[in-house]
């Protein structure tokens, strides 16, 4: 079944080759105007529901077993997975969102402003997924935040070894005991659908599921509803002493701190975005996203290093 879909690729590749004078393929060009006799090709309604769940249980099965599970689809998650995807495309990846729309913070620059800024040298990611942008000196803009996220995650989704399962929370770690035995080493995410996760309090048990891995990037922002929930479930089960919380905004320490500090915090997870500032005390940098991208390059090469051992 898989050859028959990468063979079905190919063949949209090509099609999309097959343009005419104004730019549209021969096919929908020819499409237009003659919609008097248009229909669809027959469908029955199970057809459908087949094609989806047969697949998505077909993934589930397939990345029960994982190589590296990324926590968290937003700038930060999404460019480790782009990084992880192109580098070593013999690694199986999962990617785990509890949002439907993926994304994170990254739809708009900041408040509610399309812009996105990215301070130099993060233009070497833009260039490296193919996003145009003005460059302003020290400093380069995205016309439109969502053309940034929308890039990365295209590319992200169409790797053949990447699968993203959205609209699905991380609820707890798997562990085992470390090298030590004292400590804990990473080896696994418990997940459930969001909405599940949402109803613990107010309907009977529904026990999780899980994927087993011996590499997590936990990416999920700094404290929040959801955010930084990695770091603090690492303190509940006594990995850590204590969160420093994130501090005030200071763009010029905060972005070169997130990269720097970009790291395995115990064995089999590391911590990339955002979620970072909650464990050093580091400052928030507000609307500036080039740490995002560079942490999760950084978080993508820690990993490949950690599977490699
Ligand atoms: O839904 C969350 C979001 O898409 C997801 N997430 C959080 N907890 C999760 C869990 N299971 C699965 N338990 C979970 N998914 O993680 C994603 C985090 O994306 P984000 O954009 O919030 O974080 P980031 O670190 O990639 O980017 C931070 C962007 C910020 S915040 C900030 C400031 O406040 O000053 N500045 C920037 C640039």
């Amino acid at each position: 079944a898989q050859l028959a879909f990468a063979s079905k690729k190919v063949k949209d590749a090509a099609a999309v080759e097959d343009r005419t004078e104004d730019g549209l393929t021969k096919s929908l060009n020819e499409m237009m105007g003659s919609w008097d006799n248009f229909t669809f090709a027959p469908i029955r309604e199970s057809t459908v529901s087949r094609a989806m769940t047969r697949r998505y249980f077909a993934d589930l099965d397939t990345h029960a077993e994982s190589d590296i599970v990324i926590v968290g689809a937003g700038s930060c998650g999404l460019s480790a997975a782009y990084t992880l995807g192109t580098l070593r495309p013999d690694l199986r990846i999962t990617l785990i969102e509890a949002g439907v729309a993926p994304g994170g913070g990254a739809w708009l620059g900041g408040q509610l402003f399309s812009a996105m800024v990215m301070r130099k040298p993060a233009d070497v990611f833009l260039r490296e997924i193919g996003v145009p942008f003005d460059d302003e000196g020290d400093y380069v803009v995205v016309k439109h935040a969502a053309l940034f996220t929308s890039t990365v995650m295209s590319k992200v989704l169409a790797m053949d070894n990447v699968k993203m399962f959205n609209a699905t929370t991380v609820e707890d770690l798997i562990t085992r005991p470390d090298e030590g035995g004292a400590g804990v080493r990473i080896a696994g995410v418990v997940t459930n659908w969001t909405l599940v996760s949402m109803h613990h309090d107010d309907q009977s048990c529904m026990d999780p599921n899980t994927i087993n891995a011996p590499v997590i990037i936990s990416t999920t922002g700094h404290d929040g509803p959801f955010g930084a929930f990695s770091v603090k479930r690492l303190v509940s089960m006594k990995q850590l002493e204590q969160l420093e919380g994130m501090r005030g905004l200071d763009m010029q320490r905060a972005e070169d701190a997130i990269v720097k500090n970009t790291r395995e915090i115990v064995p089999g997870l590391i911590v990339g975005g955002m979620e970072l500032s909650e464990i050093d005390g580091a400052n928030r940098m507000g609307p500036t996203f080039g740490a995002m991208a560079l942490s999760g390059v950084k978080a993508a090469e820690e990993a490949i290093r950690v599977f490699d051992l």
